[in-house]
């Protein structure tokens, strides 16, 4: 085993607090495009054009459709290897997973309490007269007819479940996090680490005493920061460090 997966591989053994944060590289192997790779989803959209409040006041079919398309995209994906191992490790009571990924691949496979720091795919939101009541629910419809959806109780427009540019983050969202900061290890997985607030919760973990690490294929902005980068595919490395997670984390 590569001595840097050996090196996180008994920190992880050590730890009795974990947390894990993962972006669109966790997915990547399941044949869900990234957002800023060379095929990423932003290259033939920009983000501000379609991820924003302004952009779905000012065109809510667009944007739907964008994100219907998405969706169809996504219920042909299955979890990945990389998904497996994360799943097995939140049966302990000290792991915490927090996703920035909207495509439901960590709930599907099999891992309990997943923290949604930027919403689901799978959820629709009144945009009216209900926002903001938590009035969210779950629609898995492969392709939504009508497009834009509406809200059942109020008939006005209906949007994705996610948290769109501009917009805050969910407190009830962040306070967990913000618990979960308190770790031994902070494991960066799959993300660019370009988007804050997520982005900075590595970095908070670390002034907190944490051990921190990224998975990823290429070196982030994060990286100079943390303990250990390990440049590989998560679905290679985590299935070679499952043991690692183990009873010390109870
Ligand atoms: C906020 C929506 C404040 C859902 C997303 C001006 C105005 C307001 C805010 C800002 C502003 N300027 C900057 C900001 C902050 C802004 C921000 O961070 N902008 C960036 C672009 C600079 N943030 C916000 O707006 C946030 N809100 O600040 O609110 C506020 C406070 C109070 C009141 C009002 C407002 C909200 C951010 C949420 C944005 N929504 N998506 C959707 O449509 O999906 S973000 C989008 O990027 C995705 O959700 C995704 O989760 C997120 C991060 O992307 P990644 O997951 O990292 O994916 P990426 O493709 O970038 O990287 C993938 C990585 O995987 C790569 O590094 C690749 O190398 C690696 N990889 C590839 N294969 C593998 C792999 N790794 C491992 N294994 C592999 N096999």
């Amino acid at each position: 085993m590569d001595d840097r997966l050996q090196q996180l591989a008994k920190r992880l053994s050590g730890a009795t607090r974990v947390t894990v944060m993962t972006g669109a590289g966790v997915s990547a192997a399941s044949g869900v495009p990234t957002f800023r790779g060379p095929h990423g989803l932003w290259r033939s959209f920009r983000p501000e054009d379609l991820a924003t409040p302004h952009a779905f006041a000012r065109d809510p079919r667009m944007v739907w459709e964008w994100y219907d398309w998405r969706r169809s995209q996504l219920a042909a994906c299955e979890p990945n290897a990389a998904h497996d191992v994360l799943a097995r490790w939140s049966a302990h009571p000290g792991f915490t997973l927090i996703t920035q990924n909207v495509d439901g691949l960590h709930e599907r496979a099999g891992t309990r309490d997943v923290i949604r720091f930027h919403g689901s795919i799978w959820e629709l939101q009144c945009a009216e007269e209900c926002r903001g009541s938590g009035s969210g629910w779950e629609d898995r419809t492969a392709h939504l007819d009508p497009l834009p959806p509406r809200c059942p109780p109020c008939g006005g427009l209906a949007g994705p479940g996610v948290v769109w540019f501009g917009e805050a983050i969910d407190p009830a969202v962040l306070a967990r996090c913000e618990r979960a900061l308190a770790c031994d290890v902070f494991l960066s997985i799959g993300t660019s680490s370009i988007v804050y607030p997520a982005a900075g919760l590595v970095h908070a973990a670390k002034r907190l005493g944490a051990f921190t690490a990224e998975i990823n294929p290429e070196a982030t902005e994060a990286a100079g920061d943390l303990n250990l980068a390990i440049a590989m595919p998560a679905e290679d490395v985590l299935p070679q460090i499952l043991g690692s997670v183990t009873s010390s984390c109870d």
